[in-house]
């Protein structure tokens, strides 16, 4: 394959390898001072540098919310799609381009209510994206609803003043249920710690999960104390999912590192090979 003008000159001698700021864009983020996502923004930039992947060979996807505007702050390729179906956009992006590292990135509500069933076939599917949930257990952008991943008796929701009184979604249980072949937590306040774990998550084959415990300032100060809390799990990652079920279904959203690591093969059909190109896909749809 042939190498971008980017890839060569990092290939060239001399050249100045890249750095977190040349992945960053120019437009400042608008979330709120104290935001979980400011952290994953800065620890996604600094996991590109260590990887030094040329920036137009990385496209980040993502759904609609606060968490979901992180294309927009990256001077990668980005797609600002509608909500909900990031994974499915990704889908059609990586099958037609495996030549890009393709990152999805979003809310849980995004990911978990509205993309509930493209999450689900995008486990089962494992084609080879990486998801960053950054979760803060509520809707942001609307302000401040319950969302899948809210506490039964979270009784500041903004539509559900008694609490839901239902129990949360467990993303991860679901995520290796439905066949995802890495299972990854890490804190949105500590970008240097999920470091290490987003980059084995994009270098490891097929569909990985990194779950993000961001915290929501503004509508659930207390996710403050997550910091406080969290910890890194107590055991390896193990690659037997009978063992990884029997701790997911214990673990109580604490638990940072990688969790699972599977060995499916990702989901990469050969379009060339069945003569189907992308010019031919793309035919019925020109106007
Ligand atoms: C089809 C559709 N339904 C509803 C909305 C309204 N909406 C925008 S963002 C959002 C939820 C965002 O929550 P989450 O994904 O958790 O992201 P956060 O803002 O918390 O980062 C909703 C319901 C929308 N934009 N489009």
């Amino acid at each position: 394959m042939t190498m971008t003008m980017t890839e060569q000159m990092l290939a060239d001698e001399g050249c100045p390898a890249m750095t977190a700021k040349d992945y960053r864009s120019d437009v400042k983020p608008v979330w709120c001072p104290g935001c979980g996502d400011h952290g994953v923004l800065l620890a996604l930039t600094k996991t590109l540098a260590e990887l030094q992947l040329a920036p137009e060979k990385v496209s980040v996807v993502s759904g609609i919310g606060c968490s979901s505007r992180i294309p927009a702050y990256l001077n990668t390729y980005g797609f600002h799609g509608v909500h909900g179906r990031s994974l499915a956009l990704a889908t059609g992006l990586k099958v037609s381009r495996p030549d890009q590292t393709v990152l999805v990135a979003g809310g849980d509500g995004d990911g978990f209510s509205i993309g509930g069933n493209h999450f689900l076939h995008a486990c089962r599917r494992n084609v080879d994206l990486t998801y960053i949930v950054m979760d803060n257990q509520l809707y942001g952008m609307t302000k401040g609803q319950a969302s899948p991943t809210s506490a039964p008796d979270w009784e500041k929701g903004k539509l559900t003043p008694g609490g839901t009184g239902i129990n949360p979604f467990h993303p991860l249980v679901v995520a290796l249920a439905s066949g995802a072949n890495f299972i990854a937590r890490v804190s949105g306040t500590n970008a240097n710690g999920a470091v290490p774990i987003l980059k084995e998550a994009i270098e490891h084959p097929g569909f990985s999960l990194v779950h993000v415990l961001s915290p929501c300032i503004t509508y659930n100060r207390e996710q403050l104390d997550w910091k406080k809390m969290v910890r890194p799990a107590p055991v390896e990652a193990t690659n037997d999912p009978g063992r990884a079920a029997r701790r997911l279904m214990t673990d109580d959203n604490l638990n940072l590192g990688v969790l699972y690591k599977g060995d499916r093969a990702p989901y990469q059909p050969d379009l060339r090979s069945r003569g189907v190109s992308v010019a031919d896909l793309e035919a019925p749809f020109q106007v």
